[in-house]
């Protein structure tokens, strides 16, 4: 199994696939994913484009759709959700399927969406992750981090290093960017959320009042849900 870390879709190659990508986006997209899923939703269907996302959900029934929409961390109007998964909970979620769109998270799953193998990480299920792949050791795996608008995001990288550090025994590094990212991980990984106040992300999260979104996100190993596509752009729970 060979493993490579990409920091954000836009960095990520466009002239190959691999077997399995593993998309990351640890505040919030890829936690409220996995918790959602948890919870009992039917699916995560995800969008870019919130117009898209309208016209998609109008065809399913009213009363089995949630509508979570996210821009610049704050709910787009017209949905019934942002993208804290503190909303997630299995009373509001269980038997619906959520459509969704974010600002990078659902924008980075769409980028490799042909990829044969597509799941979601984030530190909550990362050792779900680490067994599903330990278990099925694809070829080539890329860890796909969604950035921010097109830059770095520390959280994301560290939920890489964490992936790829509790495999390094049975992996192959496929770029640098897999040693710094368990690097990373391993300098950060009792103190994760001092590390998400930091980063400019969890900062903004901050300013809108999220501090128990970023606790909840920086949560290890809770969730023992794997998120895997069955057709593009829409997640079950494995
Ligand atoms: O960028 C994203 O996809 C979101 O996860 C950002 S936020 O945490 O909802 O602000």
């Amino acid at each position: 199994m060979k493993i490579f870390v990409y920091h954000t879709p836009e960095l990520t190659p466009t002239d190959s696939l691999p077997h399995c990508a593993v998309v990351i986006d640890v505040l919030r997209a890829t936690t409220t994913i996995a918790t959602a899923l948890h919870g009992g939703a039917e699916a995560v269907q995800a969008f870019s484009n919130m117009d898209l996302l309208r016209s998609e959900s109008e065809k399913w029934p009213e009363n089995k759709r949630l509508r979570a929409g996210e821009r610049g961390g704050k709910q787009l109007e017209g949905c019934d959700l942002g993208n804290s998964p503190l909303d997630c909970t299995p009373e509001l979620v269980k038997g619906k399927r959520l459509f969704l769109t974010t600002t990078n998270g659902t924008r980075a799953l769409e980028r490799v969406q042909s990829a044969p193998v597509v799941l979601t990480a984030a530190q909550i299920n990362r050792q779900a992750v680490v067994d599903y792949l330990r278990q099925k050791q694809p070829e080539v795996v890329w860890l796909v981090g969604s950035g921010w608008e097109g830059g770095y995001s520390l959280e994301d990288a560290a939920c890489a290093g964490a992936i790829a550090g509790a495999l390094s025994h049975i992996m192959e590094v496929g770029n640098d960017e897999v040693i710094a990212a368990i690097a990373l991980y391993s300098q950060w990984e009792n103190r994760l959320l001092d590390m998400f106040r930091q980063s400019t992300h969890g900062q903004r999260l901050l300013r809108l009042n999220c501090e128990a979104d970023l606790r909840f996100c920086a949560e290890t190993d809770i969730l023992e849900v794997v998120p895997i596509q069955k057709e593009p752009g829409v997640l079950v729970a494995l």
